[in-house]
């Protein structure tokens, strides 16, 4: 069993995983408007990611003997200034969501919820990773600024990730 408030915050981390994936679609769109289709591809990856996370919170919660409970999703930005605009948006997106993990992390300990805990720490070694990651894709894109030959090089690099 779990208690009422821990059911109320893993159905809302459901929906923000949800959103994550409805964002990082957005900007694949976003990026195939550029014709990057590198870029569009890392994106379309990451949301099917951010819908495993949504899976797991899921899963968890029903494993749990609480009630999964959809929540409406909001509509996601369409358009960025830029590939780097909305990959600092990525990686604050992510910082975000880490202060989320951090958040639920923090009401199972002061709920005594061990199972909530253990399922947690992969989240929160998950949210280092996805951190790092977009920090560097951002790093990448400020180093190569308005040079079209290093924005193809970055392209063909993000187009080579593999579908998790
Ligand atoms: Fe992008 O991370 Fe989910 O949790």
């Amino acid at each position: 069993m779990i208690s009422k408030k821990l059911e109320a915050a893993l159905n809302k981390q459901i929906n923000e995983e949800i959103f994550s994936a409805y964002l990082y679609l957005s900007m694949s769109t976003y990026f195939l408007t550029l014709n990057l289709d590198g870029f569009a591809a890392w994106m379309k990856a990451q949301a099917r990611e951010e819908m495993s996370h949504a899976m797991k919170f899921f899963d968890f919660l029903n494993e749990m003997e609480g009630r999964v409970t959809l929540l409406a999703v909001k509509e996601p930005e369409r358009t960025w200034k830029s590939p780097l605009a909305a990959f600092t948006a990525a990686h604050r997106h992510e910082q975000y969501i880490s202060g989320r993990i951090n958040a639920l992390y923090r009401l199972a300990l002061a709920e005594s919820c061990y199972p909530m805990q253990i399922m947690l720490q992969w989240f929160i070694k998950e949210q280092v990773e996805e951190e790092a990651t977009a920090a560097g894709i951002v790093h990448q894109l400020s180093q190569i600024q308005d040079s079209t030959q290093g924005l193809w090089m970055i392209n063909r690099e993000l187009g080579e990730r593999k579908a998790d």
